[in-house]
């Protein structure tokens, strides 16, 4: 049985670093992949990008579903006479917005004739009433959803007038609200977040 066990182990482990190769090996020209930290979704997602010049100007303004492994890629376009069009060579940003995490800038070095991969964005959550700050409103909610634990309870089941789950207390997505979520949410207090705005150069 042990043996079975293990069997099956290497096999699974076997698939995802194909599905890892298969996924390196498809990176098209023109595109940006990068992957983001978070639960995975339980049910369809999707996260939601705005694309911009570096002076603020707006690309588009889109969502795209992860894929495998949270990854997130995109072709960055703009709308020419009426026709979507890659943007020449330099320097661009993107805004992410996904579910309870802040709004994250991503700046990058676009090249249309070759495929981007960025380092991993670390998105922080914690924003449960999705105002786009991290509050005493937030966290009053974490600590009234201590103790709460996926196998039971109601997970995903809105537990107030603001749609606001216990899964969204989960910070660390470990399937339980404790002290630990507590405390990520007050480090992440500490730190500087981006501005959801962007702001103009002078
Ligand atoms: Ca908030
Ligand atoms: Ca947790």
């Amino acid at each position: 049985m042990i043996t079975l066990s293990l069997a099956l182990a290497l096999f699974a482990t076997g698939v995802d670093s194909e599905v890892q190769a298969n996924a390196q090996l498809s990176k098209l020209p023109g595109y940006v992949y990068f992957e983001v930290n978070g639960k995975p979704p339980f049910e369809p997602d999707s996260i939601r990008l705005r694309t911009h010049t570096m002076t603020g100007e707006l690309l588009e303004d889109f969502h795209t579903n992860l894929e495998e492994g949270n990854v997130v890629s995109f072709e960055v376009l703009r709308t020419t006479a009426g026709q979507d069009v890659r943007v020449p060579k330099g320097r661009y940003q993107v805004i992410l917005s996904w579910g309870t995490a802040l709004d994250k800038r991503v700046v990058f070095d676009y090249d249309p004739a070759k495929a981007l991969v960025l380092p991993k964005v670390e998105l922080q959550f914690g924003d449960v009433d999705r105002d786009g700050e991290l509050t005493k409103e937030d966290h009053s909610y974490i600590m009234s959803q201590m103790g709460r634990k996926k196998d039971f309870d109601s997970w995903y089941t809105a537990t107030d007038l603001k749609f606001r789950v216990p899964a969204d207390a989960d910070l660390n997505f470990d399937g339980v609200v404790d002290t630990w979520d507590n405390h990520l949410f007050m480090v992440a207090t500490q730190k500087k977040h981006d501005k959801p705005l962007i702001e103009k150069k002078k």
